[in-house]
């Protein structure tokens, strides 16, 4: 049996008498990274190596230790955010600020986004870097820009000084390019404007630029923020330039305007020591980490600091707090976290040995309780049931199948997933999950069917509040929708039933609109499939959370219904080629399917049970050869965001680690049948 070529070179490093020393990955939650530091102590002076490191310490897989010099006093540090709408460039950015800085490992391809992330493209947890420029450090925090992780870069903003707004050259600014960019204005921080992807077709600098100011003026940016610095940049080349007409060929002209524009971090490193919680971070090794930016003193590793409750900015008076030890405190330098034995004021860093450390709360030298003000975490906007699988297949696929399974593990998302909440209900193989929007429960589906978890989940409610005079409220969302002129009746016609208005609409000449809406959370349940559909593909849409709204009266749900499969067995092309005509099919042959399961989508409204396991007759007779040719479109995928828009109340998703099937709470279809049957009279 052959080694890997990293096992041997340990071995090899071992047996000369170098101490190798594992690095602990961030985003991986795992030790990835191996460097070779000095001898190994314990070795007699005349068995160490000699000064030199031996070649075989340098391919890339190894390489020295980085020296950090977070406490160096002569070290000026810079500390920045990149912000943005969904899919506009920040990580392909930082990963090419990284390269060009030389924090990369020669040959990584930057890390950023890992495992589903990566997969998905998009980011999902804001992560923190660090690069060397000059003599600055500059911490580079990349941020989600999606809608429902929103509240996470809100809480990042605190750790920072400037942020660098990044707007796509031809989308121009999106909706949550206005939320990101007001919170860190409303901060009061140093915008530096990267209008990004120059190098597409259909780039439109000059007229992203306008639209950048015209949004500065709508968020009522201060005087200084107006004047900002704004560049123009192709991440993905990795190239900026201040002038539009001097192409740019590096990244130079970023790092250059990050150190004259945002100002070093404030704050008396020789003062008592208080840092603010922005961000958390789990490791089943260290338990719960707390990251932040230290406003004021120093910390070192072993010193006891006083964790206080959340509550008011001031002095803690005689409220009861917590004291504990710093087990071990890291700085980030590229894409690793590493340990330091010490930091001072205007460092970002992590701290770990802190049991009850939240975000929001502020830690601080034991003889100066003084609390900063805190960070809301922001309030989730729907919950789903989440049941323990009980479908015929159930156990099939699965490890953890069990109700105290399924709940130890939602449990222990908690201690991570800050915006998430999870309660027990009267039924103990049902727990309430609530989130910020599809994409943040989606994403916990996905992971957990991963790690072998069996479940089911409901439609998603959406959490409706009471107003000051008894009112009850519902959540509102922005919609901003881009499709060609031709499908726009389409659009209209659809979301008007949903209780949409439109606020503008923009044509911009060139055969797409844009279109922005307001409606409630509730009326987009169940609308991006049939918007897809109506516009065949071309259209792009986006949400986010508005605002609380009255609330908007019946809505009307999934305008077509479902084929549900009336007996157990193994769907076939003859059955499903037949089925067709009736509307689209969720399976192909070879699918298992039970009764209820949801193997279709109705052309029409309303239900219907069908047998997709249904052989062809066999006779003598032989048929034509048209006959015989079955061409079966392909089955629409089902992902679990797209799931979880789609099914109706009487409907779950079963989610197992190789299926997603949507099924019908009662599976048999008697039962069906009487439940509409009560139903329908309720109704009149
Ligand atoms: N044409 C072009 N495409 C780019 C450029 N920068 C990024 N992209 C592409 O845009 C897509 C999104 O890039 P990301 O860097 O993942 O975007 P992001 O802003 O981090 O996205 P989220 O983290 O999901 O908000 C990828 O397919 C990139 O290859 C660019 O300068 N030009
Ligand atoms: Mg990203």
């Amino acid at each position: 049996m052959t080694l890997p070529p990293r096992v041997q070179l340990l071995i090899r490093l071992h047996i000369e008498g170098w101490c190798v020393r594992e690095r602990y990955h961030q985003s991986f939650d795992c030790i990835t990274d191996l460097s070779v530091a000095e001898p190994c102590p314990s070795l007699p002076a005349f068995a160490r190596p000699g000064p030199s490191l031996p070649a075989l310490a340098r391919p890339s897989i190894l390489r020295p230790s980085t020296r950090t010099r977070i406490s160096d006093a002569s070290l000026q540090i810079r500390n920045i955010a990149i912000i943005a709408h969904v899919d506009h460039g920040k990580t392909t950015l930082v990963s090419q600020l990284l390269r060009q800085a030389r924090a990369l490992r020669h040959g990584a391809t930057g890390f950023l986004d890992t495992g589903i992330e990566a997969e998905r493209g998009i980011t999902i947890l804001a992560k923190n870097t660090a690069v060397r420029w000059g003599e600055t450090k500059i911490n580079i925090v990349d941020t989600p820009g999606h809608a429902d992780f929103g509240g996470e870069v809100e809480r990042i903003l605190r750790m920072v000084d400037g942020f660098l707004l990044l707007v796509d050259a031809a989308e121009g600014p999106m909706p949550q390019t206005r939320f990101v960019a007001g919170k860190a204005l409303a901060l009061g921080l140093v915008p530096i404007v990267v209008i990004n992807k120059i190098d597409r077709q259909d780039a439109e600098p000059h007229r992203v630029h306008d639209e950048v100011l015209q949004l500065f003026l709508d968020l009522e940016a201060s005087e200084e923020q107006f004047h900002c610095p704004f560049l123009y940049a192709s991440s993905r080349q990795g190239i900026a330039s201040k002038d539009l007409a001097v192409p740019g060929t590096d990244l130079v002209p970023l790092f250059e305007t990050i150190l004259e524009t945002v100002p070093a971090p404030g704050g008396d490193p020789e003062g008592p020591f208080q840092m603010l919680i922005s961000t958390l971070d789990y490791s089943s090794y260290l338990g719960r980490i707390g990251i932040g930016r230290i406003e004021r003193g120093r910390v070192r590793v072993g010193e006891t600091v006083a964790l206080l409750p959340l509550g008011e900015a001031g002095p803690l008076g005689d409220a009861p707090y917590e004291q504990a030890r710093v087990v071990k405190l890291f700085g980030f330098e590229g894409l690793e976290r590493v340990e330091v034995p010490e930091a001072a004021a205007g460092e970002i860093v992590a701290l770990a040995g802190l049991a009850g450390v939240e975000i929001g709360k502020t830690v601080t030298a034991p003889d100066h309780l003084d609390r900063l003000a805190g960070i809301a975490v922001e309030e989730p906007t729907i919950s789903v049931d989440w049941k323990v699988n009980d479908s015929p297949f159930a156990g099939r696929e699965g490890k953890y199948v069990t109700g105290r399974q399924v709940r130890e593990r939602l449990y222990k998302e908690l201690e991570r997933n800050v915006a998430l909440r999870v309660e027990d209900t009267d039924d103990p193989q049902v727990f309430t999950v609530s989130g910020r929007g599809e994409l943040h429960l989606g994403i916990l589906m996905e992971t957990m069917r991963r790690e072998g978890y069996e479940f089911q989940v409901s439609r998603p409610r959406i959490i409706p509040r009471e107003g000051p005079d008894g009112a009850l409220l519902e959540p509102y969302e922005e919609l901003m929708i881009d499709c060609p002129e031709g499908y726009m009746g389409v659009v209209m016609e659809k979301l008007g039933p949903r209780r949409a208005t439109l606020l503008d609409m923009r044509n911009p000449g060139v055969g797409t609109v844009r279109l922005r809406f307001k409606i409630p959370a509730r009326g987009l349940l169940g609308y991006r499939s049939e918007f897809l559909t109506d516009t065949r593909g071309t259209g792009t849409m986006h949400h986010r959370f508005f605002d609380y709204g009255p609330w908007a009266g019946p809505i009307s749900g999934r305008g077509r219904g479902v084929l549900v499969a009336d007996r157990e067995g193994v769907a076939v092309a003859f059955a499903l080629f037949n089925l067709q005509e009736r509307g689209t099919m969720f399976v192909k042959p070879g699918d298992a399917v039970y009764e209820g399961m949801i193997v279709g989508e109705n052309a029409r409204p309303g239900d219907i049970d069908v047998n997709p396991s249904k052989e062809k007759k066999l006779t003598n007779m032989r048929t034509t050869a048209s006959d015989e040719m079955i061409i079966l479109e392909p089955p629409r995928q089902i992902t679990l965001e797209l799931a979880l828009e789609y099914i109706e109340d009487d409907e779950l998703i079963e989610v197992t680690p190789h299926s997603v099937r949507l099924r019908k709470h009662a599976l048999g279809a008697t039962e069906r049948r009487k439940l509409a049957r009560t139903q329908r009279a309720a109704e009149e």
